[in-house]
């Protein structure tokens, strides 16, 4: 897919293979509901050309399909998209976005398994639906940081507001990002692992 002001890289990855210092590997999963940037921010983060399961969305699905606020989006994730990133030297990422679309939400129990952590990407015009995305992670105890990416069209809120609105507990981070962005998908991610970590030395983790 080409996006516009896009900084993901074309053409074929440099680095296919894994940095001979790689020590860990470790599962994320990206979140959240239909259209709001999953499969871009696996796409403009990761090393490797991702992996993407993408359908064009075509008139059979008017009516079935949920295209709110993505009028121009043509194709959309049915299984899933797969990424990698290497965080550090010796610690590499592997990113696991899901279907957005509530038809092939059955397929999000097979992704959760064995992720660390997860991101759950947030727009602004379809709060209501990152609710259901934050209980089912909350069910499957998978760890979350929240990150809203901001549509032009979409309205703005001081994040504190958000955090009210999304009622958040104080410790969940939750930050604005712009998921074609390579940087700032990687920060995301970078507050991700910060926050696993940071649960970790608590005992939080299990
Ligand atoms: N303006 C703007 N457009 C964006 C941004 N992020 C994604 N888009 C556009 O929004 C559309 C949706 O992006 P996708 O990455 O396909 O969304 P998705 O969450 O994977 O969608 P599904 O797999 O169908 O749930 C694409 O056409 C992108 O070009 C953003 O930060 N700003
Ligand atoms: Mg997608």
């Amino acid at each position: 897919m080409d996006f516009n002001g896009s900084d993901t890289i074309p053409g074929p990855r440099t680095e296919d293979h894994l940095p001979h210092t790689a020590q860990s590997a470790v599962k994320i999963v990206i979140v959240g509901g239909f259209g709001v940037g999953k499969t871009t921010m696996v796409g403009s983060v990761s090393e490797i050309r991702p992996l993407t399961t993408e359908e064009t969305m075509t008139q059979a699905g008017i009516g079935v399909d949920d295209n709110y606020g993505s009028e121009s989006k043509t194709a959309t994730t049915v299984a899933m998209d797969f990424g990698r990133i290497s965080i550090t030297d010796k610690l590499v990422l592997y990113l696991f976005g899901t279907p957005g679309q509530e038809r092939f939400w059955f397929l999000w129990n097979g992704l959760f398994e064995g992720a660390l952590g997860a991101v759950v990407l947030v727009d602004t015009r379809r709060l209501e639906v990152s609710f259901d995305v934050m209980g089912r992670l909350e069910e499957r105890g998978v760890p979350f940081v929240v990150a809203v990416n901001s549509f032009p069209d979409a309205p703005r809120y001081p994040i504190e507001e958000l955090r009210t609105a999304l009622d958040l507990a104080p410790e969940i981070p939750i930050m604005d990002c712009d998921v074609r962005r390579r940087a700032s998908s990687k920060e995301v991610l970078m507050t991700l692992m910060r926050f696993l970590h940071s649960l970790a030395l608590s005992g939080a983790l299990t």
